[in-house]
């Protein structure tokens, strides 16, 4: 599955220190200065999913392989970045290649590193940066205009799309990004378009290390102002979660977390925040080697959720003999649950859902 995330925000927002917590490589450099990313860094990371423990344990499986997704740093976005400013286009264009956009925003107080606006205010550092995607928007719809419309005179292209490109204009220019013009236009069609302002995006909150239970009061705010853009939201400090890689024992992290009062760390509640906004749904596979997570869309049929582990999968379909994760665990594993009667053998047209645990029959 190639999706990805991009990490966007303004400079010295602490974007490489959660990206490098979300990867756990500390390749990409961090310094207390603006721009201190030019080139994006990418990684992968770890979905992590309690039910796959489970799952191990059930059928005894001696390794866990969690589903992964790739996270793009990109270097900090500055106002003007539309007009080139900062690199600006650059930056913009390391944005474009990404599916969904973790927007982080500094909700902490500190006078050691420097804001390039001298002040704390995640609502007016989100409002900057969405601005400067709903501009470069502008810039790329106005552009496409000319041709579209010589095309629809000679009869090359539809009026449609002509209608389409101008609804989403009126949303831009009324200073909304392009996902929110999704109730008048077909998603599929601004999907096409790959606009910056319409991809998912979920705010991340860089709180202060003191507050990362419950949150603080910046940290409210940006909750509020996601909530009334359809967007999510999540709070965690990106030092924090550092420190808590640096613990190399597994035993020793959760007491450091659990006197914290977290019950895991809060990159691994935003990457399946991630996942889930990228429209991912998860399938497992389990044996003695090994219990593993496969991210698929949403709506993804059973040959082609095979397609995923292997593409001779896809071709040699045969059957998907399918239980569901509560079923696995409560009926012991794939001969518990033929026992009871609750494998179903489902053909390829089969929608796999969230948790199903799969078994392919394949011609091999
Ligand atoms: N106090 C505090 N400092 C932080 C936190 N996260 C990052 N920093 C500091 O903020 C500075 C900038 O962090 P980076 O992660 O490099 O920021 P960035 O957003 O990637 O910056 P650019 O790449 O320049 O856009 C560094 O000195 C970090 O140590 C945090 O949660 N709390
Ligand atoms: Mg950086």
């Amino acid at each position: 599955m190639g999706l990805n995330c991009g990490i966007v925000g303004l400079p010295n927002v602490g974007k490489s220190t959660l990206f490098n917590a979300l990867t756990k490589t500390m390749a990409a450099e961090m310094a207390n200065y603006p721009f201190c990313t030019i080139e994006p860094n990418k990684g992968m990371s770890a979905v992590r999913d309690s039910r796959l423990k489970a799952l191990a344990s059930t059928a005894g499986s001696q390794n866990v392989v969690f589903s992964q997704v790739e996270f793009v740093d990109i270097a900090g976005l500055v106002r003007g970045a539309s007009g080139g400013e900062g690199l600006g286009n650059k930056f913009l264009g390391h944005i474009r290649e990404v599916d969904a956009i973790m927007h982080v925003l500094r909700c902490f107080e500190d006078s050691d590193v420097s804001h390039v606006h001298q002040v704390v205010d995640p609502i007016s550092d989100a409002e900057v940066v969405e601005m400067e995607l709903i501009m470069a928007d502008i810039d790329s719809v106005k552009r496409r205009l000319p041709n579209l419309e010589k095309a629809i005179k000679s009869g090359k292209e539809d009026k449609g799309k002509l209608v389409v490109l101008e609804e989403i204009l009126k949303t831009l220019e009324s200073g909304q990004p392009a996902r929110s013009a999704i109730g008048s236009v077909d998603p599929e069609e601004l999907k096409q378009l790959q606009l910056l302002s319409s991809k998912p995006v979920m705010y991340v909150c860089n709180v202060e290390d003191t507050n990362v239970v419950g949150g603080n009061a910046l940290s409210a705010l940006v909750s509020k102002m996601a909530e009334a853009r359809g967007s999510k939201c999540c709070y965690l400090s990106a030092k924090l979660e550092t420190d808590v890689l640096s613990i190399d024992d597994e035993e020793e992290r959760r007491t450091f977390l659990a006197e914290i009062g977290m019950e895991e760390p809060g990159i691994d509640v935003a990457v399946r925040n991630m996942y889930a906004l990228l429209d991912l749904i998860t399938f497992f596979t389990v044996g003695p080697k090994e219990a593993r997570a496969w991210p698929i869309k949403r709506n993804t049929k059973a040959d082609k959720a095979a397609g995923v582990i292997h593409t001779d999968f896809e071709k040699g379909f045969i059957k998907a003999e399918t239980t569901s994760f509560q079923d696995y665990v409560q009926y012991g594993g794939e001969s518990g649950c033929r026992e009871a009667g609750k494998m179903r053998f489902e053909g390829r047209d089969y929608v796999v859902q969230d948790g199903d645990v799969i078994h392919f029959r394949v011609n091999k």
